[in-house]
């Protein structure tokens, strides 16, 4: 008997984590939905205007004219494509954003990169407080985070997601225990 209530109980805090990471996860469709991987796009107010989380993935969609090179820091600034960390193609090209921290990305086509088809992506540690699933904000100039802690502290805000994960957990327990009853 308290053995079937253990394994209830165990049963809904791995669902609920996994619903939650699931819900947490978004595809990101690079320069979408008002532009795409392309020259016309203005991928730096896009990526701006995005909350990139880990379990992520950025989705670039584009033509036969174009690639997705993941570049360093260094080669993004100057748009060389030489010792490119990753190329891909052809279209759609996914990359999970599975570590925090910026990663860069140019299209390896001549001129392109130099036309403004580069993108800067930084991954946070954790989500934000509130889940944006699919919903990101509606102009590229979002206020800075009210992250107000250790000023000695630059790292992305961690714990939010893992306290909504815990709450959430928490409260399955407690709705499990309330099923028992
Ligand atoms: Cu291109």
């Amino acid at each position: 008997m308290a053995r079937a209530m253990m394994t209830k109980i165990l049963m809904s805090i791995v669902s609920t984590t996994i619903i939650f990471q699931l819900a947490l996860a978004v595809d990101h469709n690079v320069g979408r939905p008002a532009g795409g991987w392309d020259q016309s796009t203005n991928l730096e107010s896009w990526a701006k205007a995005q909350t990139f989380t880990i379990g992520d993935n950025l989705v670039f969609t584009y033509t036969g004219l174009h690639d997705v090179l993941e570049v360093t820091k260094a080669n993004y600034d100057s748009c060389s494509t030489s010792d490119p960390i990753s190329s891909n193609s052809p279209s759609p090209t996914t990359i999970a954003l599975t570590d925090a921290g910026t990663r860069y990305f140019i299209c390896g086509t001549a001129g392109h990169c130099d036309d403004g088809m580069k993108v800067a992506i930084t991954t946070n540690a954790t989500a934000s407080g509130t889940p944006t699933t699919g919903t990101p904000p509606s102009s590229g100039n979002s206020p800075a985070p009210p992250a107000k802690k250790d000023p000695y502290d630059y790292s992305p805000t961690p714990g939010s997601a893992a306290t909504v994960q815990i709450m959430s957990v928490v409260s399955m327990v407690g709705f499990g225990f309330l099923m028992m009853i």
